[in-house]
C-alpha cells in the first residue's frame, strides 16, 4: 500500500520552538516504538498540524516497558505512546488527540454535533477497532508464536468492525462527515500500515474503507508510519 511520504509538514499554525545552545528542538518528545499504530495516530496528528517532535525510541521488543523503571519514569500504565510536553507526561491517545486538536484547533469537528461524533468514533475505535486490530497484527507477525484459535476470534471481530467503517463511509467522505478529524486519525492509524503486516486486502475487500485512506493520505503533509517512526523494528514471524 502506500509507504513513501510525501510533501513537508506546513509550518501554519506552527508554535514557537525552543532554543537551546543556538539548537532549535521541538517543544514535543514521543515515546514511541515504529510498529505502533498508537504512536502514528499522535505522529500524525502532530505533522498534520505542521508541528514536530523529537522521537525517543523505545525498546518494546525487550519488554522494557512492562519493567517497574519504565513505569516509574515514564507511564504507569506501561503503555506506548508517551507524548512529552511542558514538563507533562501524557499517556492515552484519545485525551491527547483532544487536547491537540483544541491547541491546534484542527481536526475537532467545527460544531457540537460534531464534536459528540468525533468523540463517539474516538471511543469505539479504542475499544473495537483499533483494540483488535493492534492485537491481530502483533501476535500474526510480531509474536514468536500465534494461537490460531485467538487470530480466528479477532479476525471474526475486525471483520464486523470494517464492515461498520465500510458502511458509515459510504455516504460521507470522512468518518464524521465533510472533514476528516481526529477520529480519522485514530481509526486509521492500524490500516496505514502495510497489507503484508495487518493481514487484511482492504482493495479487495473493504474498498471503501481503502479509498477512505487514500483520501487522508491526500491531506497536506500526511506521512506513512514508518517515515514518522524511524529505528529499529521488530523481529517478524509470520
Ligand atoms: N488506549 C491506549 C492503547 C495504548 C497501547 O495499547 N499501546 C500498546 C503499544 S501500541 C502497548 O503499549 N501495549 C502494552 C500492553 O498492552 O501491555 C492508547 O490509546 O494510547
Amino acid at each position: 500500500m502506500r509507504q513513501s511520504g510525501r510533501g513537508s509538514p506546513s509550518v501554519l499554525n506552527r508554535p514557537p520552538l525552543w532554543s537551546w545552545g543556538g539548537l532549535l528542538v521541538s517543544q514535543y518528545r514521543l515515546h514511541y516504538f515504529p510498529e505502533s499504530g498508537n504512536s502514528y495516530k499522535l505522529a500524525l496528528m502532530l505533522t498534520l498540524c505542521g508541528e514536530t517532535f523529537e522521537p525517543v525510541w523505545t525498546d518494546f521488543g525487550s519488554r522494557v516497558t512492562s519493567t517497574p523503571e519504565w513505569r516509574a519514569r515514564v507511564n504507569p500504565m506501561g503503555e506506548i505512546p508517551v507524548l512529552e510536553h511542558a514538563g507533562e507526561k501524557l499517556s492515552q491517545t484519545g485525551p491527547i488527540l483532544l487536547k491537540l486538536a483544541k491547541r491546534y484547533g484542527r481536526y475537532g469537528g467545527e460544531s457540537e454535533t460534531d464534536r459528540f461524533e468525533v468523540l463517539r468514533w474516538l471511543f469505539w475505535d479504542n475499544q473495537k477497532l483499533s483494540g483488535h486490530l493492534a492485537a491481530y497484527r502483533f501476535m500474526r507477525t510480531f509474536s514468536r508464536k500465534a494461537d490460531l484459535a485467538v487470530l480466528a476470534y479477532l479476525r471474526a471481530r475486525i471483520d464486523d468492525f470494517l464492515s461498520i467503517v465500510e458502511r458509515q463511509l459510504a455516504d460521507r467522505p470522512f468518518v464524521t462527515g465533510d472533514r476528516a478529524t481526529i477520529s480519522d486519525l485514530s481509526m486509521c492509524a492500524y490500516l496505514s500500515f502495510p497489507p503484508d503486516e495487518t493481514g487484511y486486502d482492504l482493495p479487495a475487500d473493504y474498498p471503501g474503507v481503502y479509498d477512505w485512506l487514500r483520501r487522508l493520505s491526500e491531506l497536506p503533509g500526511w506521512r506513512a508510519p514508518y517515515d514518522l517512526l524511524p529505528g529499529d523494528r521488530l523481529p517478524r514471524f509470520d
